[in-house]
């Protein structure tokens, strides 16, 4: 029995390690993947949970993200500075801490964002009705701006899980839509004066929409929602905002990811990619990527890959309650990164593969010779369209390594 703490993490480190598999940190850096500060330091609450892990500091989570080589790392203004001392003189000491850690481990800020859900003064939303509020808001989200582009980051994400309501008819949507905007506005204006200061590039301003949770009805529920309201004409510059999808919230609703991605793909927006897991219909359970779908993230990936998305990969996941302090960085973080890392390879072997690409072909290149005839173009095709189910087979074979030979008892 292995019954002091002492021995249960030996115990866990001897069966990571039996269980092989792990990338090594210079393989890991080559990628953008990044490690949100919440998620390193999240003690595993929540409404009906108390924590199960003691609370980290910004120094743990960069030195352990740096370690293990993941090269990026996303907070939130209050995950490292406490509300009060947001917009005042202490949280610049706070920010050259930051760029010390980062520095000292060799990694860098990509992302910022603004807490706008869980503080007292949100209880109506960022885009509440009293103007105070909203102007607190515009500084706050300013102020994020700022702090973004002292860290170096390249992105700012916008997850407005307030903005709706639990009680109907309180609120008049158009309205909350058009102070969003505000909000949204203030921020690039901001953004683009410290950016002419600094010589630096603007900054990516990523919506990200989750359908539910904590509101029980979200005026922009989807990443098609957000789509649209890019380009509904409240937006003084549409064209500095793009859209940060979490892989998740889009199977909360019942969408397809893959579908999803592609329409992003297809307008420019897809800039920032938040990836987990879970179940589809249900709430946020934010598990690591891989555990739940190892299948849909491969096609996922395959979708990424054959259309050249370079953008982050952020880790926005909650290590579970049951898994320690230590576990969090001796199996979650890894874990996760290496599956992603894992995904990523074999979504490269499917562009590769002969079977795959020898089916593709014979798809688009239809059955022929129809003549515009009815019952021709669907002769022509009758057989070639079974491919489809032998596609779906194929794949399964290549993400559990049947292409490589993998055998089982036979
Ligand atoms: C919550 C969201 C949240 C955002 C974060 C970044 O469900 O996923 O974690 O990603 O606030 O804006
Ligand atoms: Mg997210
Ligand atoms: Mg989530």
């Amino acid at each position: 029995m292995a019954s002091s703490q002492t021995e249960q993490q030996s115990l866990v480190s001897r069966l990571m390690e039996m269980s092989g598999g792990s990338y090594s940190p210079e393989q890991r850096r080559k990628y953008f993947i990044s490690g949100p500060q919440w998620a390193g330091a999240y003690e595993g609450h929540a409404l009906f949970h108390a924590p199960t892990r003691e609370a980290i500091g910004y120094e743990d989570v960069i030195r352990r993200l740096g370690e293990m080589g993941v090269g990026y790392w996303t907070t939130h203004d209050t995950d490292v500075i406490p509300t009060d001392d947001l917009l005042t003189d202490k949280q610049w000491e706070t920010v050259a801490g930051i760029n010390k850690a980062l520095a000292d481990h060799d990694v860098q800020c990509s992302m910022v964002t603004c807490e706008t859900f869980h503080h007292a003064v949100w209880a109506g939303s960022p885009a509440a009705e009293a103007p105070e509020v909203r102007d607190y808001g515009k500084l706050r989200l300013r102020n994020t701006v700022d702090i973004g582009h002292e860290l170096g980051a390249q992105f700012a994400v916008y997850w407005p899980g307030t903005l709706g309501y639990m009680v109907q008819g309180a609120i008049d949507e158009t309205d909350t839509l058009r102070w969003f905007a505000d909000g949204l506005n203030a921020a690039c204006e901001r953004d683009i004066e410290v950016a002419a200061k600094k010589g630096r590039a603007t900054l990516k301003h990523c919506l990200e929409a989750k359908p539910f949770e904590p509101q029980a009805q979200i005026i922009l529920p989807t990443s098609d929602a957000m789509m649209a309201f890019i380009s509904s004409g409240v937006l003084t510059h549409p064209e500095m905002v793009g859209l940060n999808p979490e892989y998740l919230h889009e199977l909360m609703w019942g969408g397809a990811a893959r579908a999803v991605l592609a329409r992003a793909l297809l307008a420019g927006k897809l800039w920032h990619f938040d990836i987990n897991d879970g179940y589809p219909l249900k709430h946020d359970v934010d598990l690591g990527v891989g555990l739940v779908n190892p299948l849909d993230w491969l096609n996922v990936l395959v979708l990424l890959r054959t259309h050249g998305y370079d953008g982050p990969f952020n880790l926005d996941f909650k290590p579970p309650r049951t898994t320690s302090n230590f576990g969090v960085w001796e199996v979650s973080f890894p874990t996760a990164v290496d599956r992603f890392i894992t995904l990523w390879e074999i979504a490269g072997e499917v562009a590769e593969d002969e079977v795959l690409k020898q089916a593709g072909a014979a798809l688009r290149a239809g059955g022929g010779a129809a003549n515009g005839d009815l019952a021709a173009i669907v002769a022509a095709n009758r057989e070639l369209l079974t491919l489809h189910e032998l596609i779906a087979h194929r794949l399964f074979q290549i993400l559990i390594g049947q292409n490589r030979g993998r055998k089982f008892s036979v």
